[in-house]
Formats: C-alpha cells, sequence, structure tokens
C-alpha cells in the first residue's frame, strides 16, 4: 500500500508522506460556520453585531453548556423579536484562571465551540455563538480587572466551584488562611496582581468605585447554599484586608443575587471531538457533552439583563427553596453516587444507577432522608426525585465518578452534613447519609479506584495508615478535621457512634452489601 501510493507520488511528483496525509478538517471558526450540515443547529443573531456586556469568571465547560446557551436563546429572542435599533449587548467575554486550555481551544475558533446534546440514543449538535472574548487572566491580569471595571460590563457571572470561595466551613466567612488566597494576600500587600477569582473580582469592584461607575451586577453560578449572599460576604471580607470603606461599599453598592444553576455536564472526552468533528464536517476543539435538561433559577435583580427568561430561566424573589433540593437531592446524591460507586469499583454514575440495589438506596436517601429537611415550598418533590434518577441513568452521558467526588472535603457540609444534622437534631435516623459520609472517608483513606482529587487527600491518607483497619480509631481520628465536619455534629453522639458503624459496615460488607443492608 505505501509502495503503490509511493509510486503514484513519484509519477504525480510531489513527496510520498503528502499523498498519506488526509486533508486536514477544517476547524470551526466565523469563517468556516457556511459550512455546517443544515442539520446543525447555529446562532440565530449576528454575531458580528453582538457587543459585550458579561465578564464571566471561569470559563469551565459547565458555563459553556449553561449560562452561554442561555444567553444564546436570549439573543435569538432579542434579534427575532428586533429589538429596535440597538444592537444586542450581552456577549460574553470569558475568563479563565487556572489553566490557558480554553483561551488555546476556543480563540482559534472566534470563540464558537459545540454543545453536544445527549439523549440516551440520540444526539443533538448545536453551535454556540454568545462567547465573543476569551481572557485567560495570568496573560494580563490587569487587563481582566479593567475589564471587570469596564462601563460594558453590566454582569459579572462566576463558576468558580465551591473551592474557589475559600470559606471557613465553621464560620461560613472567608478563610484568610485558606491556601487559595493566602500566598496572594501576603503578595496583594506589595502590589502583586491577584490570581484567585475574589482577588479579581475585589479589585475590579475597587477599580469601578475608583472610577465612580455604577457596579456590575455579581451573579455566583456555583453550587454553594445562598450562594449569591455568600459570594457578596467573601468579597467584603477580602476586601477589609485591605480596606474597610471598600468593604462597606461593596455591601452597600453591588448587587449579588442568589441563583441555582443546574445542568449535568461531564469532563470532555476524546469521544466528543469526534463526534462533534463527525456531526459537523469541521474540527472543534472545545465541544462540551451535556444532557438535554437545563434550569437556571434567578434572585430578581435591578438593572439591564439579557432576557434570559425566554431562554427558560425563572426570576424569583427567593431561590432558597430551589436551592435547598438541587443541592441536598441533586449534589448530595451524587457525593454518595460517588464515593460508594467508587469504592465498588465502578467508573461513572449511570453505571451506579444501572445496580438496583444502589438505585434503591439512592431513592431512599433522597426521599426518606434529604426530603425531610427540605424548606416548605409548593414543589413536587417525589417528581424531582424520580426526574433526577431518569436523568442520572442516561446511557448517553458518561459522568465520571472522579469528578463527581473531587474536593468532597469543601463540598461536604453543604451537600450531605447540613442535612444530616438537621435529621439527627430532629431525632430522625439518617443512616443512607451516614453511609455516604462514611463511603467518603474511606474514599480518601484507604485504597480507592478511581482515586479522587481532594484538598485534604494526603492528610486522610495517613490517618487511614495510622488506623489501619480499626474503624473506630479512624473516624475518631477523621472527626478530628474540624474544618471538615464543623463543631455543631461532633456534639452529637448519633454522628460519631453512626459514622463508625457505617464506615464498619463498608469494611466489612462492601458498598453493595452495605446499601442493601439499609434497605430491608
Ligand atoms: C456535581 C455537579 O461535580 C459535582 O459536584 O454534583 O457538577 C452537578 O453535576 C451539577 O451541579 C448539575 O447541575
Amino acid at each position: 500500500m505505501a509502495n503503490l501510493s509511493a509510486q503514484r507520488a513519484a509519477l504525480l511528483n510531489f513527496p510520498a508522506s503528502a499523498s498519506l496525509q488526509p486533508a486536514p478538517t477544517p476547524r470551526l471558526s466565523l469563517d468556516t460556520l457556511a459550512r455546517l450540515p443544515p442539520s446543525i443547529r447555529r446562532p440565530r443573531f449576528d454575531m458580528a453585531a453582538l457587543r459585550t456586556g458579561i465578564l464571566h469568571l471561569g470559563c469551565g465547560a459547565f458555563h459553556r453548556a449553561h449560562q452561554a446557551v442561555f444567553t444564546q436563546r436570549a439573543m435569538e429572542a432579542e434579534a427575532a423579536a428586533g429589538s429596535g435599533n440597538a444592537p444586542p449587548s450581552w456577549g460574553i467575554v470569558a475568563a479563565s484562571l487556572v489553566r490557558p486550555a480554553s483561551r488555546d481551544r476556543l480563540r482559534p475558533q472566534d470563540g464558537l465551540y459545540t454543545v453536544l446534546e445527549r439523549g440516551p440514543d440520540s444526539v443533538r449538535a448545536e453551535v454556540v455563538g454568545t462567547v465573543r472574548g476569551v481572557l485567560y487572566a495570568r496573560d494580563d491580569p490587569a487587563g481582566l480587572i479593567a475589564r471587570i471595571a469596564d462601563p460594558s460590563t453590566r454582569i459579572v457571572t462566576l463558576t468558580v466551584t465551591a473551592s474557589a470561595y475559600c470559606l471557613d466551613p465553621a464560620t461560613g466567612r472567608l478563610c484568610l488562611d485558606h491556601p487559595g488566597i493566602r500566598g496572594e494576600l501576603r503578595d496583594a500587600a506589595r502590589g502583586s496582581a491577584p490570581s484567585s477569582a475574589l482577588g479579581f473580582l475585589v479589585r475590579g469592584l475597587a477599580a469601578v468605585r475608583e472610577a465612580g461607575r455604577r457596579p456590575p451586577v455579581v451573579l455566583s453560578c456555583d453550587n454553594l447554599p445562598a450562594n449569591g449572599r455568600t459570594l457578596r460576604r467573601t468579597a467584603m471580607d477580602y476586601a477589609a484586608v485591605f480596606d474597610d470603606s471598600l468593604a462597606e461599599w461593596i455591601g452597600r453598592s453591588v448587587q449579588f443575587p442568589c441563583t441555582m444553576v443546574d445542568r449535568i455536564v461531564p469532563a470532555v472526552e476524546a469521544a466528543d471531538l469526534a463526534d462533534a468533528a463527525a456531526m459537523l464536517g469541521l474540527a472543534d476543539e472545545a465541544p462540551v457533552s451535556t444532557e438535554s435538561f437545563r434550569q437556571w433559577v434567578i434572585e430578581d435583580f435591578e438593572g439591564p439583563r439579557p432576557r434570559w427568561e425566554e431562554a427558560g430561566a425563572e426570576f424569583v424573589a427567593d431561590v432558597a427553596p430551589w436551592e435547598a433540593s438541587k443541592l441536598r437531592l441533586l449534589n448530595g446524591t451524587h457525593m454518595a453516587i460517588a464515593y460508594l460507586g467508587a469504592l465498588q469499583g465502578l467508573r461513572t454514575v449511570a453505571e451506579v444507577m444501572d445496580d438496583p440495589v444502589f438505585a434503591s438506596y439512592v431513592l431512599r436517601f433522597m426521599l426518606d432522608e434529604q426530603m425531610p429537611t427540605l424548606p416548605p415550598s409548593g414543589h413536587d418533590i417525589q417528581a424531582y426525585a424520580r426526574q433526577l434518577v431518569r436523568r442520572w441513568r442516561n446511557p448517553g452521558i458518561v459522568h465520571q465518578l472522579d469528578r463527581v467526588g473531587r474536593n468532597g472535603s469543601d463540598k461536604l457540609q453543604a451537600r450531605l452534613l447540613a442535612g444530616l444534622r438537621d435529621n439527627l437534631e430532629a431525632g430522625r435516623p439518617a443512616p443512607c447519609t451516614l453511609l455516604a459520609v462514611a463511603a467518603w472517608v474511606l474514599c480518601h483513606t484507604g485504597p480507592c479506584s478511581p482515586a479522587m482529587q481532594d484538598p485534604l487527600a494526603e492528610r486522610m491518607r495517613r490517618l487511614g495508615g495510622a488506623a489501619g483497619a480499626d474503624m473506630d480509631r479512624l473516624a475518631a481520628l477523621v472527626l478530628g478535621m474540624e474544618e471538615v465536619f464543623g463543631t455543631e455534629l461532633l456534639r452529637l453522639e448519633a454522628f460519631r457512634t453512626g459514622l463508625s458503624r457505617a464506615m464498619a459496615a463498608l469494611q466489612r460488607k462492601g458498598p453493595r452489601a452495605a446499601a442493601a443492608a439499609l434497605l430491608r
């Protein structure tokens, strides 16, 4: 075959290697957009005319599959309605803070990328065009600060994960000694640029104040309780390190609405790039894969904004009931699934949900233990739980357990421990929650595959080594981690003994049998 090609190449008088190379697939970009097959949905507004009005911090897959898609629908609705002479002004400039990968992948594509909506047996592709600029904070920190302060920036959104809020779980306030900001706060006194989301936000707001401008609305889209109020408090704590009057101004002048965001977005895999290329006929280095479900509930705020309600977003006076069921039922159960599944040697959420024992455990956990802890609302929680089960079972979504379970020590409090405390204090047993927390402990203190990334992983491994097979001793050592468990829960005898019993059951029987024992 190679010889034949070489002969042909010699006849045609060009190098043999060239004849063996297939023509490279052209890259998705504004220039190639017109080549998309008609079946691929693409932005239905004029991208060249789209002015930017949103600055986003944390340009990961979730942002691209969630807020950027809601904004795309809102821009399409605006274009369809013909909004007078003004061009639409809600393009997004998205900044990555930790890694330059999004910049490197999206810039050559003019910010365009594909959202692959995966159902149980179908995939739908849509090209999204609302991300009109991509920054990497470390390239030009002063530029990012200036962007936050730019009068065109009316809204700053964030998806930076719970860990980036650098919270002290005991107080819910900024932990000044947090590894995420400790060095930055020290260096800032010497005039160094920030590197954290909080640092950029506070410096940007300080520049707004100095310029005497109206501040942008700051919209946290991270999964943590009262995310807007928490971000406000945290930004004020950060600002107060340098300037009390800035902290006071932030608290008084900047709106931080709470939001509940929901869409399952697994890590991007090689198959996503291959599927995007096959469906588009163009190479896309930045596709995202997700489910068809998406939800966004936003606390009402004042000022201009995209008509996100055209995309299905709900504006409400109080986000708390949505947030509580999302955090406790979806995110809390996700943690239970991740740790029990990983200990069982499973790989994905759908694999865990395929096992009838784990599926029954999950429903029991949600309905018997998480549901009674939710604030009163008219929401149909039973229907919500059944819908979650269907979403988790979607075999089109390859949601890796190590991704869902990572950084658990930062997520445990809001998602599992708060509900556990409510139950135990009310005298309600909560064996499914205790088993989930025990699985988190064993995932980090003993062998677990896949291994879970966690800021406390090394410390927990050492505790595991010190305790060996003695689960009572291990529980006692682990419960010394006040930064995870706080102080209130530790006072409850039912928690301390319940946890070590659950750990012993996991060790003796394995996760599946330990879960089955709770269902009898
Ligand atoms: C998950 C979330 O990794 C996690 O913590 O629980 O990313 C979850 O998939 C989303 O919140 C769904 O909206």
